[in-house]
């Protein structure tokens, strides 16, 4: 039978559609998902819960003239599909395919880009005001998950939105879940507004009862209509955004398509803020999704009738996660002061597996990065040990917080990194590429990078050492298959260590590169050319013993990092060897330059920078040959690439 998404290909094609009609193509658009995401992956349970939203928000709104901004943009994929990228659907998050989030780049109707949470209240308010300025006539609605209002920035956004008075929209799309089932007392608000519906339902009840009782029952229903405006605003519904300068209303059923429509078509024109609850399920309409909403948020590849994740044959070494997750939960069995915080990753950042063991002592502050450091310092300044673990490209939302809150006052909080460098398919919001940049230059940081799983469980237990704020950053995936050590070490904090020796030149690897130089090593030795490596663990404090003694004047130094070239490490050991005075050592730094990484697997990614083995071992070549940009210091530390 002829789909009816078939002749989507804008949201003009959509308005041409009967109403009646729309419920079917929820249907298409849910299976086009579970069909393509069972193959390839992807974020799944919040967009199989956002369809009949998306579909009534492009019925009644004029995109692209209207404005739709998505928060986080995992969710949009049934807005791509309706957007002009149904026919390129397949090839989402992709090397070269359509991204997952919304990107401006890619469509006119994706307002604005995102990855990151939270934004979407801001930007749209930032949009309303220039249309204002304009003195334009479009519509802006803003759509945030329940998880994303939790974080900071959505309430400085609803903040100013209530005082500006513009007319903007905002959908809350409240499934209950943050990546994990959502916590905080703003979820806890939420709820009691959903309970708070069905207390206003008996209370409607109980006035048509009474508007039904004669004569008495006018005299009844005034004073038990004061009671309820008491009650109302003791007990609940929907005052805050009220009392913020929202008109509320709410909470709806967000799958009942024909209801939606009607309510967006009676305020589409509401001249100020007005904010529209919606109750939404995750995983709607698949019912392994609806049974593990947290698995569906977003996944690899699965069998369809069953929601069987399909597994590969080869058995993979522990993932990096794993591995922290059980070393921290044998350091805290231990040592009671150690406590761990997570910005609503429990899962991704393996504090999951911590919280079972030791649930007093891990606290999820939801979408809160910010908060979540300041939290640390606070907990550092009583004695505490705590642990934030923070994926790299999150903690840059509270860069400030860790220079304020944790290294001014020199606090021993430990930064555990996970997804350090190339992070595959969520593409460029996600790379953690900037963090050896944008922490080594605090005074009192500590920052490591292991080599390997096993490195990492040393440098756990090492950072609650040192006394400072550290951290620690690893990549994401599996370890490399090395054998964990029984006994934990202490490393020595700012030396590296010297895998290999040789004298054609020397590779400065940090973190996961050391072993794919390593293995370079091994190709060029079998070409006559014999280089040096050196794991060099630190970041910061660096190594001097070691870059003396390779920093020699017309030594070939190379320094390859899964990080950003600009201010990473390899700009480290060249500021060093500069400030020990080590003149003329010819430079080159293997990492990303001065561009935003695509998506695409990390596999993929790593060889179109050169970090991998070959990558690295043919930058050797060509370095040595003479062909490939080097700086000569002092003279200049800048340098091409590519
Ligand atoms: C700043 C930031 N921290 C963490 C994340 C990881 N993350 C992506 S989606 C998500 C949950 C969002 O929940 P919600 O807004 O309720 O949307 P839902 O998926 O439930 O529709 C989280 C924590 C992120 N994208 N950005």
């Amino acid at each position: 039978m002829a789909r009816l998404l078939d002749n989507i290909n804008t949201p003009l094609d959509l308005r041409k559609l009967d109403r009646s009609e729309l419920p079917k193509l929820a249907a298409e658009i849910r299976e086009t998902i579970i069909d393509t995401v069972s193959k390839i992956g992807g974020h799944f349970g919040g967009n199989l819960g956002i369809v009949e939203l998306t579909l009534a928000l492009h019925y009644v709104f004029e995109t692209p003239r209207d404005q739709i901004v998505f928060d986080t943009g995992h969710q949009s994929y049934p807005h791509k599909l309706i957007t002009g990228r149904r026919d390129t659907f397949h090839t989402i998050r992709q090397h070269n395919g359509i991204s997952g989030f919304c990107k401006r780049e890619e469509s006119e109707y994706d307002v604005f880009n995102a990855g990151h949470a939270s934004t979407s209240i801001s930007a749209a308010l930032g949009i309303a005001v220039a249309r204002d300025f304009r003195k334009e006539d479009y519509r802006v609605v803003a759509i945030i998950g329940d998880g994303a209002l939790s974080g900071g920035l959505a309430l400085e956004g609803l903040n100013q939105a209530g005082h500006l008075k513009r007319k903007l929209m905002i959908v809350l799309n409240d499934n209950d879940m943050s990546i994990s089932t959502n916590v905080g007392a703003m979820s806890g608000y939420l709820n009691s507004i959903i309970k708070g519906q069905r207390y206003n339902q008996a209370k409607d009840l109980a006035k048509g009862i009474m508007d039904r009782i004669p004569l008495i029952g006018g005299k009844l229903h005034e004073v038990a209509s004061d009671m309820e405006q008491i009650l109302k605003h003791m007990v609940v519904p929907g005052t805050l955004f009220e009392e913020l300068g929202f008109k509320y209303l709410g909470p709806f059923d967000g799958h009942d398509l024909d209801h939606l429509i009607d309510l967006f078509e009676e305020h589409k024109d509401y001249d100020g803020p007005i904010l529209i609850h919606v109750i939404t399920k995750k995983g709607k309409g698949y019912v392994p999704a609806e049974n593990k909403p947290i698995w569906s948020h977003g996944v690899t590849p699965f069998d369809i009738p069953s929601g069987e994740v399909k597994k590969s044959d080869k058995p993979a070494p522990p993932s990096y996660t794993a591995v922290f997750a059980e070393t921290l939960i044998a350091l805290a069995a231990k040592d009671p002061k150690i406590v761990a915080i997570t910005a609503a990753m429990p899962e991704g950042t393996g504090l999951d597996k911590f919280a079972k063991v030791h649930p007093e002592r891990m606290f999820d502050v939801g979408i809160a990065e910010e908060h979540a450091v300041t939290f640390s310092g606070g907990l550092a300044t009583q004695g505490l040990k705590p642990i934030a673990a923070i994926y790299s490209t999150f903690l840059q939302r509270a860069f400030d917080q860790v220079f304020h809150d944790v290294t001014i006052m020199d606090l021993p909080v430990v930064f555990a990194l996970d997804r350090g460098g190339i992070a595959g398919a969520d593409g460029p919001t996600h790379h953690g590429i900037y963090d050896m940049a944008y922490l080594r230059i605090f005074p009192n940081m500590v920052c490591m990078a292991p080599k390997d799983e096993n490195e990492l469980r040393h440098m756990v237990k090492t950072a609650f050492e040192t006394g400072h704020p550290t951290s620690l950053r690893y990549p994401r995936g599996n370890g490399v298959g090395v054998k964990l050590d029984e006994e934990l070490q202490s490393l020595p904090v700012g030396k590296g260590e010297l895998l290999r020796e040789g004298s054609a030149a020397t590779i400065f690897a940090i973190g996961n590169e050391v072993w794919p130089s390593m293995q370079a090593a091994d190709i060029l030795a079998k070409e006559g050319i014999n280089v040096a490596v050196v794991n060099a663990r630190f970041i910061k404090p660096l190594d001097e013993e070691l870059i003396r003694r390779f920093c020699k004047p017309g030594a070939h130094v190379l320094t390859v990092e899964e990080g950003s070239l600009a201010g990473g490490f390899g700009s480290a050991v060249m500021e060093k060897a500069q400030e020990l005075g080590l003149e003329g050592v010819r430079f080159h730094r293997i990492g990303i330059p001065d561009e935003y990484v695509h998506h695409g697997t990390q596999d993929v990614l790593r060889a179109q920078y050169d970090l991998h083995p070959e990558g690295i071992a043919k930058r050797v070549r060509q370095f040595l040959a003479g062909g490939h940009a080097a700086d000569v210091l002092p003279v200049a530390v800048g340098q091409r690439t590519r």
